[in-house]
C-alpha cells in the first residue's frame, strides 16, 4: 500500500470541541469565549470552534456566514445533505471566532444505532433514559462523522481537535477506532466522580488512590458518563486538565496521568489610566449601596460608609463551592466584630442560581419604598428651592434674610410624613431576595438558620442571598455580574472542590481582593507563584492540612483583619491586586494551549519532526521566580533561574525543553508603590 502522503504540521487547522460554545451553562463558556481573542490571532480562519446547536442563545450569540474553506464547505455540504442541519457563522465576542453549530436533534434517528456502535467498539454502556447521555452520543457521533469527511476533503494540512470536558468526548475513541487522521487533545476541567464525590461527606483528598472506581461510579448511577470520560482521557494523543490538583485526580479517578496543566486565562483589558478601575469600583459600589438602602428599609441603622460588601457565587454546588464554610465564618466574624465594638458592617452576598417561583415581595417593596422617598425628595427639593428662589426675588433691603421654616409648605410635610410611615416595618429585613422553591431543605439558608444570621440590628454581618444569576434587568438588583463584582470590597471563594475557580481570577483582574482556598487550582496556582499572595489581595485558607475548624477560623481572620484596614489601605491593596491581571491573560496562559498543540503533532506526525527536534513531554521543566514581597521589604525568591511558564509548577513529568521561555509574552510586576497610611 502507498504511503499516506505527510500532512502539513505548520500550516495546521484546529478545532475545538465543547457543549457551551456560544451556550452560557458554566465555566468552559468563560474559558472559550475570554480564550477567543488570542486563538483567532494565532489561526484566524482556520480556527473553528464546533458544538451542540442551541437554537435560543445562537439566535443572539452568532451571525451567520458562508464558510470558504472548500474541505469545510464539501463536509458541510454532505452532512446537510444527510438531514444534518448545521449554522455555521461567527460569533459575536472579542476576536469573532468561527463557530459550527450542529443540531443534535437531526441526528436522533440515528441514535439507537450510534448506542448499539459505541457498546460494540468502545464497551461504553449507555441506559435508555439519561437524555445528558443521549445528547453528549449524539453529538459526539457527529464530531466523528464531521471529522472523518473533513480529512478526507482535506488532505494536505495536519488536522487538530481539541475537546472539553467529557460531553464532548464521546468522538475521541471513535476517532481512535476508526483511525481518523486528526491529531487530538482532551482537556478536562473537572472529574464527574471527583465532582460527585465530594458534594457528599466523603474525605476526597486523603483518599484519592483508594477509591474502587467503577464502584463508586456505580453507586452513583454514573458509571456509563464515568465510562465516557475515561475512554476520552485513554484515546486522546495529549491529555490535558486545568490544573495540578485536577490533574492528580484525575490520575486516580481516571487512570491517565495528563500530559500537561492548561491553566485558564481571562481576556484582560487594561485602562488607560490606572485609576480608572478605582473609578469603577466607586461608581459601582453606590449602585449596590442604592440597592441595600432597599433591601434594609426601616433598618437602615448602619452606617452605610463604612460598611464592606462581601460575595461569594458561581453554580449552587453548597459544599463543593464551601459555601458551609462560608456562612460558619459569617456567623464567626459576626461575634468578633460584635465582640470588638467595632463601627463597621459587612453585607456579605451569596449568589448562587437556585429554584424560585419569583421574586419576594418584600424584596420588591424595599426597593419601591425607597424609590418614592427619593421622588417625594426630589419633588420637596424641587419645592424647596422654587420658593427660595421667589422669595429670594422679593427681598427689599432692610427686610430679614428668608427664613428656612417658611420654605417647607404643609403638603410637602404631609407627602415626607406618608413616606416615612410607609418605610415602617415590623419584621427584619429578608436573607433571601425570592420565593425559594423549597425553602425549608435549602441547604444554604438552614445553614444561615443554623447560624442564626438573621439581619438583626445589632448584628455586624448582613447576610443577602440572591438565587439567581445577575442581571441588569433584575428589577431588584439591576447590575451585570461585572459591574457588580466591580462594586463590591471582596470576593469569598472557600470552595473544597474547585479544578480552577475562575470567580476569584475575575476578581483579580478587576482589582478586588479575594479569598480562596488552596483546594482551588486557582489558590494553589497564585500560592506557587506569589510570595506573600495576603499583600496581592490574593487570601488563601489552608483546607489541606488544617481541620474544617481551624480553616474557618483562617478564613474569619482574614474577613476581620480586612474589616480592619482604612479606606487607604483598600485603594492600595485594590491597585497591588489589579496589577496581577497580567499573570492571567490568555496572552501568558494561553502558551500552554500553544504546547499542548505542538506535542499533539509531534505525537501524531514524528516523522514530520526533524530528530534532533524530538520533544516527548509537555512539560519542559523550566522553573522560575516566585513573585517577591509588593513593598520595598526584600522577598525570598526561590533559587531557580529562568522566567517560569503558566503549567510548569510542580511538575508531573520532566522533559526535554519544549518551547524555549522565551516564547512567553513578558510579564512583570510595576514597582512603584502608594505608600501606606
Ligand atoms: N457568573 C455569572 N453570573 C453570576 C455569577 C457568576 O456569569 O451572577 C459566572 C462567573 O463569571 C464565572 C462562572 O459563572 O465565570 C462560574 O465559574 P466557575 O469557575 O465557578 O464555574 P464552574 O464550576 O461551572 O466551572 C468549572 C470548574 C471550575 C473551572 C471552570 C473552567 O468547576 O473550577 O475550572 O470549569 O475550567
Amino acid at each position: 500500500m502507498a504511503e499516506a502522503p505527510r500532512r502539513d504540521v505548520r500550516n495546521h487547522v484546529l478545532f475545538e470541541v465543547a457543549t457551551e460554545v456560544a451556550n452560557r451553562v458554566g465555566g468552559i463558556y468563560s474559558v472559550l469565549k475570554s480564550k477567543a481573542q488570542v486563538t483567532t490571532a494565532e489561526y484566524g480562519s482556520t480556527y473553528t470552534l464546533l458544538g451542540p446547536l442551541n437554537r435560543a442563545s445562537a439566535a443572539v450569540e452568532v451571525e451567520e456566514i458562508t464558510p470558504k474553506d472548500p474541505a469545510l464547505v464539501a463536509t458541510i455540504k454532505s452532512m446537510n445533505e444527510r438531514g444534518i442541519k448545521t449554522l455555521y457563522g461567527r460569533w459575536l465576542i472579542d476576536g469573532a471566532p468561527r463557530v459550527l453549530l450542529f443540531d443534535t436533534g437531526t441526528g436522533y434517528y440515528k441514535l439507537d444505532e450510534w448506542k448499539g456502535d459505541l457498546w460494540s467498539t468502545a464497551g461504553i454502556p449507555s441506559p435508555p433514559d439519561d437524555h445528558e447521555t443521549n445528547e453528549a452520543i449524539v453529538f459526539g457521533y457527529l464530531i466523528a462523522w464531521f471529522l472523518g469527511e473533513y480529512v478526507y476533503h482535506e488532505k494536505e494540512r495536519a488536522v487538530i481537535a481539541q475537546f472539553h470536558e467529557w460531553l464532548a468526548g464521546v468522538a475521541l475513541p471513535l476517532c481512535r477506532k476508526r483511525k481518523i487522521d486528526v491529531t487530538t487533545i482532551f482537556t478536562t476541567h473537572a472529574t464527574l466522580l471527583g465532582r460527585y464525590l465530594c458534594a457528599g461527606s466523603v474525605d476526597f483528598y486523603n483518599n484519592l488512590q483508594h477509591f474502587d472506581v467503577d464502584a463508586e461510579a456505580g453507586k452513583r448511577g454514573i458509571y456509563h458518563r464515568y465510562c465516557i470520560e475515561r475512554g476520552a482521557a485513554h484515546s486522546c494523543d495529549v491529555f490535558t486538565t486545568v490544573s495540578h490538583i485536577t490533574a492528580y485526580e484525575s490520575e486516580h479517578l481516571l487512570k491517565r496521568k495528563p500530559d500537561g496543566v492548561l491553566p485558564n486565562g481571562l481576556n484582560v483589558k487594561k485602562f488607560s489610566a490606572t485609576h480608572e478601575f478605582q473609578n469603577l469600583h466607586s461608581i459601582n459600589r453606590d449602585k449596590i449601596t442604592d440597592f441595600v438602602r432597599g433591601h434594609f428599609y426601616g433598618h437602615n441603622d448602619f452606617d452605610l460608609e463604612k460598611t464592606l460588601y462581601f460575595f461569594t457565587a458561581g453554580r449552587y454546588e453548597y459544599r463543593n463551592k464551601g459555601v458551609d464554610m462560608f456562612i460558619e465564618s459569617l456567623a464567626r466574624l459576626n461575634h468578633q466584630m460584635k465582640a470588638s465594638g467595632t463601627d463597621m458592617t459587612v453585607v456579605a452576598f451569596i449568589i448562587m442560581p437556585a429554584q424560585t417561583t419569583s421574586l419576594a415581595v418584600e424584596a420588591l417593596k424595599g426597593q419601591a419604598v425607597v424609590k418614592s422617598l427619593r421622588d417625594t425628595i426630589t419633588h420637596i427639593e424641587n419645592n424647596v428651592g422654587k420658593k427660595l428662589f421667589d422669595k429670594s426675588l422679593q427681598w427689599r433691603e432692610g427686610e430679614p434674610i428668608p427664613d428656612e421654616k417658611d420654605l417647607l409648605s404643609a403638603q410637602d410635610k404631609i407627602m415626607l410624613r406618608r413616606r416615612l410611615f410607609a418605610m415602617k416595618r415590623y419584621s427584619l429585613p429578608p436573607i433571601v431576595t425570592h420565593n425559594m422553591v423549597n425553602d425549608a431543605e435549602d441547604p444554604i439558608l438552614n445553614q444561615i438558620r443554623r447560624c442564626q444570621l438573621f439581619n438583626h440590628p445589632s448584628d455586624r454581618v448582613k447576610v443577602i442571598f440572591h438565587p439567581e444569576f445577575l442581571s441588569s434587568g433584575n428589577p431588584v438588583l439591576p447590575m451585570d455580574y461585572d459591574d457588580f463584582v466591580r462594586g463590591t470590597h471582596m470576593g469569598v471563594f472557600s470552595s473544597y472542590y474547585e479544578p480552577w475557580g475562575y470567580t476569584p481570577a475575575e476578581c483579580t483582574v478587576m482589582g478586588v481582593p479575594s479569598i480562596t482556598t488552596n483546594l482551588s487550582g486557582f489558590g494553589c496556582y497564585m500560592e506557587e507563584l506569589i510570595e506573600n499572595a495576603s499583600d496581592y489581595g490574593i487570601y488563601i485558607v489552608d483546607r489541606r492540612m488544617k481541620g474544617v475548624d481551624d480553616s474557618v477560623n483562617q478564613l474569619c481572620d482574614y474577613m476581620y483583619d480586612f474589616t480592619k484596614k482604612s479606606k487607604r489601605q483598600r485603594i492600595n491593596q485594590r491597585n497591588r491586586t489589579e496589577r496581577l491581571s497580567d499573570l492571567l491573560d490568555w496572552k501568558r496562559m494561553g502558551m500552554e494551549y500553544v504546547k499542548a498543540r505542538q506535542l499533539a503533532l509531534r505525537r501524531a506526525y514524528p516523522d514530520s519532526y526533524a530528530e534532533d527536534d524530538e520533544d516527548t513531554s509537555f512539560f519542559d521543566g523550566t522553573e522560575g521566580v516566585k513573585l517577591t514581597r509588593p513593598l520595598s521589604a526584600p522577598g525570598s525568591p526561590r533559587e531557580r533561574s529562568g522566567m517560569m511558564t503558566p503549567g510548569d509548577f510542580a511538575s508531573l513529568q520532566e522533559g526535554k525543553e519544549g518551547l524555549s521561555t522565551e516564547d512567553y509574552i513578558a510579564w512583570r510586576l510595576p514597582e512603584e508603590e502608594e505608600p501606606e497610611d
